[in-house]
């Protein structure tokens, strides 16, 4: 089994974020989303989700391709997650591109293009 882990928040859920979760499957066959909580979204993203963290992981649980749903709670929990889960792969958009490159020593880190001109900014207006 490869497992596949990316991260975000997923917020006005939409194409873009499908598309995305789509590819991260695509490069395993078992899929982790760790999805940002409101807490983690406000200290360190300055930013209020429109969808309280419950409903956005509901959403991202309804989908045949998602295996399993973690919690975002802090910028550093990624390594021991990659430990703890086994993961194989570290995928997220090219938005990223670089930032993440630490993660290489324990697993494959890989950037995957992002879809243009839909974003949850602009769905919520803010
Ligand atoms: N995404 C995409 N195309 C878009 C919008 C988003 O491919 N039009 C991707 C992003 O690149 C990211 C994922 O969808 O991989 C989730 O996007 P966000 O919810 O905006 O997540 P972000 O704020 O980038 O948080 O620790 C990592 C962070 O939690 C990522």
């Amino acid at each position: 089994m490869i497992k596949v882990i990316t991260y975000g928040t997923f917020d006005t859920f939409h194409y873009g974020h499908f598309f995305l979760l789509e590819r991260a499957k695509s490069l395993g066959n078992h899929l982790t989303v760790a999805i940002s909580t409101d807490e983690f979204n406000l200290k360190e993203k300055n930013k209020t989700a429109k969808l309280k963290f419950s409903d956005r992981s509901r959403i991202i649980k309804e989908l045949s391709f998602v295996d399993e749903i973690h919690s975002e709670n802090s910028w550093s929990q990624k390594i021991d997650d990659i430990k703890n889960l086994k993961i194989d792969v570290f995928t997220i958009g090219e938005d990223w591109k670089g930032k993440f490159d630490y993660l290489k020593s324990y697993c494959e880190v890989v950037y995957l293009p992002r879809t243009k001109d839909v974003s949850s900014t602009l769905i919520r207006g803010y």
